[in-house]
């Protein structure tokens, strides 16, 4: 078998998606830093984003394309229900994580904190207020949600938590939305519980450059 890459950045939540994906799945793989938009990644992804995999001659961009790859070419525990409603209900959670919760938790509201593009650096406080009553909402509908069974779908981990943890590791690091985090009782040991897992902990993001502190 040849050497599968996972290339990018290991900050990135869906670098972090596809190696917990990887691990879980008990699949070895290489990560290879790369940033969006350089060389090797734009080789690859049309728009130049991180993950891209490269697998002996197959190479593929986006994330939920790479797991899908990943789950189907390998042995181990599968990573989404073969079932096909509890399969489908993998997808519906995927699809609502990358299309609402992504965008305003970590596009609007981890970039206003992280790249604010203010003049001194300082976080975008703009754009913090603006998605904080709509964060309130996604984390009640996520708190709701967890309550049930402890997994965003059945009674497993699934690739919908893969593809949610990430997201709350971060959101546990930064002020307003770690105090969301502890409010939603379900939502937090549903955090600490799926955090502790192996897969997760390797594939703990490391801090961004220059924020290491
Ligand atoms: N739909 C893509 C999203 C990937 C994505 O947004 N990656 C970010 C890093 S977390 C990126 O490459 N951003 C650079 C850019 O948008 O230009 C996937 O699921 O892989």
């Amino acid at each position: 078998m040849p050497e599968l890459q996972i290339i990018g950045a290991p900050q990135s939540n869906y670098v972090c998606v596809v190696r917990i994906a990887c691990l879980e799945k008990g699949v070895p793989y290489t990560l290879v830093p790369a940033i969006p938009h350089s060389p090797e990644v734009d080789a690859i992804h049309p728009f130049g984003k991180i993950p891209v995999m490269r697998h002996g001659d197959v190479t593929l961009s986006e994330s939920r394309a790479i797991c899908f790859y990943i789950d189907h070419t390998f042995d181990g525990p599968p990573l989404a229900p073969r079932d096909p409603v509890e399969g489908a209900r993998t997808e519906e959670w995927i699809s609502l994580v990358n299309t609402h919760i992504d965008p305003l938790l970590v596009r609007q509201y981890l970039g206003a904190h992280f790249f604010p593009g203010t003049p001194d650096g300082s976080p975008n406080r703009a754009a913090i207020e603006a998605a904080l009553p709509k964060m309130e909402q996604h984390f009640a509908v996520l708190d709701r949600v967890v309550a049930k069974t402890g997994y965003l779908v059945g009674n497993t981990f699934t690739l919908a938590d893969i593809n949610l943890l990430p997201i709350l590791y971060y959101m546990n690091k930064m002020p307003e939305s770690s105090a969301m985090v502890r409010r939603h009782a379900s939502l937090r040991s549903y955090f600490d519980r799926h955090m502790s897992r192996p897969s997760a902990r390797e594939a703990t993001p490391p801090p961004f450059p220059g924020r290491e502190g």
